[in-house]
């Protein structure tokens, strides 16, 4: 249920040199933002649902493809044992009341032993209470399922969702009654080599509700999104406002930042919207990671009102370096997936869970920034990285192998890059929106990619455009030489890559160091990954091999040696945390289902190679001056 505001522009793309397409170009918008959703009035759905799995899509449709039949509709919010005792023929194949009970948000891989490699549809049901209000809105909304998702309310479907990583919510005043209500969501993990990502990745897909699911309450006219930031010009406070319902125009609103002693008046224009730019107050402090200093800021319209806590910041390139707050920054950072520490997790990414991981980067690497691949992670993460002051480059998952030709795969990333953004634009620490990782060059691609490009800078011009590239290398007499010719460098800020030389490849680990590095682009370069894997408590010290904790310490060395000779190189993001669940990785006595690259075990042990780079990053924050907070 997405509306596609704008025009469509008359640009005419050729894809893939063969057929012609129009290409909007405005950017795809979900129809409700609802910023800062968890404090929002309501319910907080989380919590006991029950589910039924449906390999067949039975509760969608008959075996002749007709929609399904009364017996089988899971979404009917029906006691199905009370029905067939008043009608002792009728035939139920589901009864969604008396199936297991499980605990949302998680994957499902966890609800029972046989869930643990389902991929397919799921049924998830509960009931909740509510009291209809005259003049009141009413809203679902979901945090994330994945992968396709049907949201019904008292047996109508409110809506139907494609992507497993970002929010979504359906207007539902219509449907909901005072009493008992019936929510059920079919999730479906199924993808597609249409879908983003395709089904081949090397992460555990974790289908299922992994993130809260609200009953919202509104006013009939409410906020819907509020964008508070610092303009690239350093001097200026900048503000959008969405209001959404009858009363949206011409409506007094006021913002307030106390502790700055802000206090704006003023109306919405006749779209319900209001920007204002007003001068950055003197003592306003910058936020940076040393001092991730955060407001309270609180938007008022009408009978709505909505609180946020934003930090002010501004990040650029000059030449070769990334400025935040106008100097000069190195990002000292690591990748990681969204999957808690523990044998068995099921994406379960609690605030504790984000804190655990996120303290091993600040406080164990000594880091300043996160790559959160390959996909948004959860709004709690990134509000914590604003909280404990780490900067993070967030992403979509256009991975791989996508069909860059499919025009609803086009529809499908833009759809959610705007989720995304709109849902994280408050947060100071998000630097950079990446739109692709490892993805090989061809014209269809490229024409694909700068959309999705045009789309970041029109929803948001006050953060750098990055994507994860390949490189070619080669050795022509004068020692290996590694170049970035991906031609979608010329419409990015920050070129970004992946390297594992020493891991992948021909070249010997000892000779890693020897490797050069050329651009002429003249930008900033992160490598957006470089990991070697090892199990953690293998030992061989004096010949160590491939998933030895000293193979892995000896490819950081390697690397970080030749890192410390590329001129450009202003940061780095290695692969990759902590081991994560990947089903392509199954060595039966080092893997075991788990890719071993990272820096501490699925359970958090440290491996030797983690207070290497540990080092490296405290080297560099005694030789730096960090105090980016003007
Ligand atoms: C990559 C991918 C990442 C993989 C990693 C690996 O280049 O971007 O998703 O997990 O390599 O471990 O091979």
């Amino acid at each position: 249920m997405l509306k596609k505001l704008g025009l469509i522009a008359t640009c005419i793309f050729v894809y893939g040199g063969v057929s012609l397409a129009q290409v909007e170009i405005t950017p795809t918008r979900p129809e409700f933002v609802v910023a800062n959703a968890a404090s929002r009035d309501g319910q907080d759905l989380s919590g006991s649902w029950s589910y039924s799995i449906d390999p067949y899509r039975d509760g969608l449709y008959g075996f002749h493809g007709s929609p399904s039949g009364y017996g089988h509709q899971r979404f009917a919010p029906q006691d199905v044992d009370i029905a067939t005792r008043r009608a002792p023929s009728a035939l139920f194949e589901y009864d969604m009341a008396r199936s297991p009970r499980v605990t949302l948000p998680s994957s499902w891989t966890n609800h029972a032993p046989e869930m643990r490699h389902y991929e397919g549809l799921v049924w998830y049901s509960r009931t909740f209470e509510a009291k209809k209000k005259r003049g009141e809105r009413s809203f679902i909304r979901v945090g994330a399922a994945n992968y396709t998702a049907r949201v019904y309310l008292n047996g109508e479907l409110a809506g139907t969702h494609e992507g497993g990583f970002t929010p979504f919510t359906f207007e539902v005043t219509d449907l909901v009654k005072s009493g008992e209500n019936n929510v059920t969501i079919g999730v479906d993990s199924q993808r597609t080599d249409k879908s983003v990502p395709p089904p081949v990745t090397d992460w555990e897909t974790y289908g299922g509700i992994t993130r809260p699911v609200q009953f919202i309450t509104t006013p009939e006219t409410f906020i819907d999104d509020a964008w508070v930031r610092l303009d690239p010009d350093n001097r200026h406070i900048r503000v959008t406002v969405r209001l959404d319902g009858p009363k949206a125009a011409s409506q007094p609103i006021q913002l307030s930042i106390e502790e700055l002693g802000i206090d704006l008046r003023e109306e919405t224009n006749a779209d319900g919207i209001w920007t204002a730019v007003f001068p950055a107050p003197e003592r306003l402090v910058r936020w940076s990671p040393e001092n991730p200093k955060l407001y309270d800021v609180t938007i008022t319209a009408g009978e709505d009102d909505l609180a946020e806590r934003i930090g002010f910041r501004t990040i650029s390139v000059e030449g070769e370096d990334i400025l935040l707050n106008g100097k000069p920054v190195y990002l000292r950072g690591i990748s990681m997936h969204e999957e808690e520490l523990g044998r068995d997790p099921s994406r379960v990414m609690t605030e504790a869970a984000a804190r655990a991981l996120l303290t091993e980067i600040k406080d164990g690497l000594n880091g300043n920034f996160v790559r959160l691949a390959h996909y948004p992670h959860s709004e709690s993460t990134v509000r914590l990285a604003d909280e404990m002051g780490l900067l993070v480059w967030s992403e979509i998952p256009v991975y791989w192998r996508i069909d860059w030709e499919d025009e609803g795969t086009l529809d499908a990333a833009r759809a959610m890059l705007a989720e995304n953004i709109l849902r994280d634009r408050n947060r100071a620490s998000v630097i950079l929106w990446s739109v692709a990782n490892e993805t090989p060059v061809s014209e269809a691609r490229n024409i694909f990619l700068n959309t999705l490009i045009d789309d970041v800078r029109e929803l948001d011009d006050t953060r750098l455009v990055t994507a994860a590239l390949l490189t070619s290398q080669s050795d022509q007499g004068d020692g290996e030489v590694a170049r970035v010719d991906d031609p979608l460098v010329t419409s990015l800020d920050v070129m970004a890559v992946n390297t594992y030389n020493g891991w992948y490849g021909n070249v010997p680990l000892a000779e890693v160091h020897e490797i050069s590095w050329l651009s002429d682009h003249g930008k900033p370069m992160i490598f957006s990954e470089y990991g070697a894997g090892a199990q953690a408590g293998f030992h061989e010290v004096k010949n160590p091999r491939k998933f030895t904790e000293e193979y892995q310490a000896e490819y950081y060395r390697q690397t970080l040696a030749m890192a410390d000779r590329v001129p450009f190189l202003r940061g780095m993001s290695p692969w990759i945390l902590k081991d994560f669940r990947s089903p392509r990785r199954q060595h039966p006595i080092y893997q075991q289902g788990w890719n071993r690259k990272g820096l501490i075990s699925e359970t958090g042990e440290r491996k030797e190679a983690f207070d290497i780079l540990a080092a490296y990053y405290r080297t560099m924050t005694e030789t730096s001056d960090e105090t980016s907070t003007e």
